[in-house]
């Protein structure tokens, strides 16, 4: 499948690649910036069982992309996902100019018959004053009115930084399941045990702590799934550090809530695992230790077919 970033310079989209897909140290992005694209770059990838094709265009030459039919075509024909980056700094001082660019985008997605989705990063977050991270459902409606499409737009807000990094990595696990028919099985068959309950997430993260499945019930909020993202980046570094932690079910702080969560070691099932983490909004010990029972059985019964 073919991926596009497309958006303003400097706005992070080809960090983005190199963090996801070439396992590149995020906090390395940050510190030591890449030179800008030029032209488009084409790489390969693989993702479980998707075979991913990401064309990285340069946001210095996006005016000549967006008048050029030879460059429009060779960035999205045959795309299925046309991913815009924007950032904070940009939202905040050149909304227009942004909005612009994505209607523009539209337009030539129409021109093309692109059957491909069109979906925004909201990128680099951390520059956000904590105070103001919860206006983020506020910025997700502000731009779809001011795109103002038949189509609502789904809105990712991203981060390399390591505090936020799951985000990214759930943004591109809840993209590319839709490709994978192994993912999407798998996840149907959690879907199955956990659906029985309430107030569960289930991450299956991959070596690198990539997340790659992520599923929960639906009395779960986005806002919910944030905090929780936001958190665990730090708890499953200790898991990393001091491995006698894992199979534990441990209670956790996460905003004003207090969460139960049980992180199990999964390389036995599937070779491109490592945890399994399951978070609960309930304290309940027992009823997480049963749930994480069916799910090994469910795991089992997956992988052994
Ligand atoms: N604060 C912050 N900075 C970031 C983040 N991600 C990337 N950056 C910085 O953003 C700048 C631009 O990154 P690039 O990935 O080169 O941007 P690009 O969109 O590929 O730019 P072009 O290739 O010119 O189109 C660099 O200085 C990165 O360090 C982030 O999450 N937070
Ligand atoms: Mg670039």
């Amino acid at each position: 499948m073919k991926l596009v970033l497309i958006g303003k310079p400097s706005v992070g989209k080809t960090s983005i690649k190199q963090a996801v897909f070439e396992m590149n140290n995020p906090n390395d992005l940050i510190i030591y910036p890449l030179e800008p694209t030029r032209g488009i770059n084409t790489s390969s990838y693989s993702w479980i069982d998707v075979d991913i094709n990401i064309f990285d265009t340069s946001g210095q030459e996006l005016p000549f992309l967006l008048e050029d039919e030879e460059e429009q075509k060779k960035a999205f024909k045959s795309a299925s996902i046309v991913i815009y980056v924007l950032d904070y700094t940009m939202y905040t001082s050149k909304k227009d100019l942004l909005i612009k660019d994505i209607k523009e985008i539209h337009k030539i997605m129409q021109k093309y018959e692109i059957n491909a989705e069109l979906t925004l990063f909201f990128h680099k977050i951390d520059l956000i004053h904590h105070k103001n991270r919860n206006l983020f459902s506020i910025i997700e409606n502000d731009i779809n009115e001011s795109i103002k499409i038949e189509k609502n737009l789904q809105v990712y807000f991203t981060s390399l930084q390591p505090q936020f990094i799951y985000n990214i990595f759930n943004a591109f696990s809840e993209i590319l399941i839709k490709f994978s028919k192994k993912l999407h099985d798998l996840k149907a068959n959690i879907d199955e045990i956990i659906g029985e309950t309430k107030g569960i997430i289930c991450l299956i993260t991959d070596e690198n702590n990539k997340v790659i499945i992520q599923t929960m019930t639906d009395d779960i909020k986005p806002k919910f799934i944030r905090n929780i993202y936001h958190d665990i980046s730090s708890i499953t570094q200790d898991f990393q550090i001091n491995k006698a932690l894992k199979s534990e079910f441990k209670i956790i702080e996460s905003g004003n809530e207090l969460l139960g969560i049980n992180i199990e070691d999964v390389k036995k099932y599937n070779q491109n695992f490592n945890h399994l983490i399951l978070i609960s909004q309930e304290l309940d010990k027992m009823k997480l230790i049963k749930i994480r029972d069916n799910l090994f059985e469910k795991l089992n019964r997956f992988y052994s077919n």
